[in-house]
């Protein structure tokens, strides 16, 4: 939903009138940017740049650099690191997770290869299939995916975690690619042996058929290696025969060509010589996912323990500055309140700081969060509510309280955020300071934070915290007037 703005924010000086038009298009624009709210527009105005998210790398696909036994048991202890973490924070969730490790070694001695057949609609995977069959492959099992490309989200995902699940894909099209076969083939091809399989080339004049080949060599050369794009056709289209009598007359009849496949054989017979690392390949995957999941679990159930140890020194970090309203700026760089969070919090990730270290952290995230002008924005926004709303409320010290709390939270959430980030020492080691996840760590929980709603809820709670005895204020966010510097 979009927040109505009744009066026009005032930013200061230059930016004022970009600001507002910028916060008019963005208003008409999208509805959903209005959850932005005020700071975003602020922003805007006072040159203040909302960030990017990271660019994600583009990795070379893995079936290039063959996989080692030894590195896919790396893969796996890896994850039975993480899951042995999480058996220490939440035993009933880490077990079934531990149950697939010897799962997983098993595995490492398959000699079968799993074959996924995928592709969009009626391009011939079925009928791929029971060619398959009649064929003398017995080192590969095959499994048909349900239909690419079909809007169906639930087919869409199902046939995706069928090929992660195979060592090698089989992607059929009938024609050169469309966008999303492209891209399809981009994401498998990212983690995955393919074979790109062009079917139904009898439909094709027969130089047609080799321009679409190349085409399809071509466009996927940084992909797949040109000996994966096969030409197939599984089940040529009927031929008519006509054959002249003796005696003048024509006999005609339709005769069904033998399937058209051998390339496509060829093809698997020859990738069953590297079986192996395909099966590695599969594995590491595997385990890989499974240690993701495993993380996911873990960060769960710290961060349900981190959010109450994050209020309750964001509430002393008010009261604090609530009775003694130093300028904040100081306040947060020699907080002792925020070095003993960063203590806490860091016992909870397993990566327990030294009080020193945890002072120097808070300091650093102090002047990070000057150098990147979230102290200002915060507590000028916070001194402009506060001014609109409850004028009767701008006791002494009330900015300062409600601003130490805010940005005690800040530095909480992101530090969260940091920890979480951080790689499970797998020698449970001391891992240096990392300066710019820090950072990125702390945009990204700011922009979280700034929308209008956490602003609300937050003001309210900061308020009836350090007043209990005053009633609840109506806290108006979007009708915020920020005074020009
Ligand atoms: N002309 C021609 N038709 C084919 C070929 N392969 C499959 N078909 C036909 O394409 C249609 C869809 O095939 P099917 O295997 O069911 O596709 P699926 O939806 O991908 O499983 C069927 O009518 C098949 O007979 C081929 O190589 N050439
Ligand atoms: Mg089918």
């Amino acid at each position: 939903m979009a927040v109505k703005l009744r009066r026009p924010i005032l930013v200061g000086g230059i930016g004022l009138s970009f600001s507002l038009w910028a916060w008019e298009s963005w208003h008409n624009s999208a509805g959903q940017l209005g959850e932005w709210g005020v700071l975003g527009a602020v922003a805007l105005g006072t040159g203040f740049w909302l960030w990017r998210r990271n660019s994600t790398s583009v990795e070379l696909p893995s079936w290039r650099s063959p996989l080692n036994r030894e590195q896919v048991m790396m893969a796996i202890a890896a994850a039975e690191t993480v899951i042995n973490q999480l058996k220490i924070a939440a035993e009933a969730l880490a077990l079934p997770l531990q149950e697939r490790i010897p799962q997983l070694l098993a595995e490492l001695d398959r000699t079968e290869l799993r074959v996924a057949v995928t592709g969009g609609k009626a391009v011939g995977k079925t009928t791929l299939m029971a060619v398959l069959a009649s064929e003398k492959l017995p080192q590969f099992s095959f499994v048909e995916t349900p239909a690419l490309f079909t809007q169906d989200g639930e087919a869409d995902k199902v046939a995706k975690t069928m090929a992660i699940a195979a060592d090698l894909v089989i992607l059929m099209v009938s024609g050169d690619l469309t966008d999303s076969e492209f891209q399809s083939l981009q994401e498998l091809a990212a983690d995955q042996k393919i074979i790109l399989t062009f079917n139904k080339q009898d439909q094709y004049l027969p130089e047609e058929r080799g321009q679409i080949w190349q085409t399809l060599q071509w466009r996927t050369e940084k992909i797949i290696s040109s000996a994966d794009v096969v030409a197939i056709a599984v089940q040529p289209n009927p031929l008519k025969v006509r054959q002249h009598q003796v005696d003048g007359a024509v006999k005609e009849w339709l005769e069904n060509p033998a399937p058209a496949v051998d390339i496509l054989t060829a093809r698997l017979n020859q990738v069953a010589q590297t079986g192996q690392e395909l099966v590695y390949a599969t594995v590491c995957r595997q385990a890989k996912g499974l240690q993701a999941e495993a993380k996911a679990l873990l960060n769960g159930v710290r961060r349900d323990r981190a959010l109450p140890l994050i209020e309750q020194f964001q509430w002393i970090s008010a009261g604090t500055a609530f009775a003694n309203p130093v300028p904040v700026l100081d306040l947060l760089a020699a907080s002792a309140i925020n070095a003993q969070m960063a203590v806490e919090l860091s016992h909870l990730y397993q990566q327990k700081f030294s009080l020193d270290q945890a002072k120097t952290l808070a300091g650093t995230m102090g002047t990070l969060m000057v150098k990147l002008g979230l102290v200002e924005l915060s507590t000028q926004t916070i001194g402009s509510i506060l001014k609109s709303n409850a004028i009767t409320y701008v006791a002494g010290g009330l900015v300062q309280g409600v601003s130490a709390a805010y940005l005690t939270r800040l530095a909480g959430l992101s530090l969260v955020e940091y920890f979480q980030e951080q790689e499970i020492n797998l020698n449970s080691g001391e891992s240096p300071l990392k300066l710019e996840r820090l950072t990125n760590a702390l945009k990204k929980v700011f922009q979280e934070n700034q929308r209008v709603t956490v602003w609300q809820t937050f003001i309210k709670q900061a308020i009836s915290r350090l007043l209990p005895e005053s009633p609840a204020p109506e806290i108006l966010v979007t009708e915020l007037v920020l005074n020009s510097k």
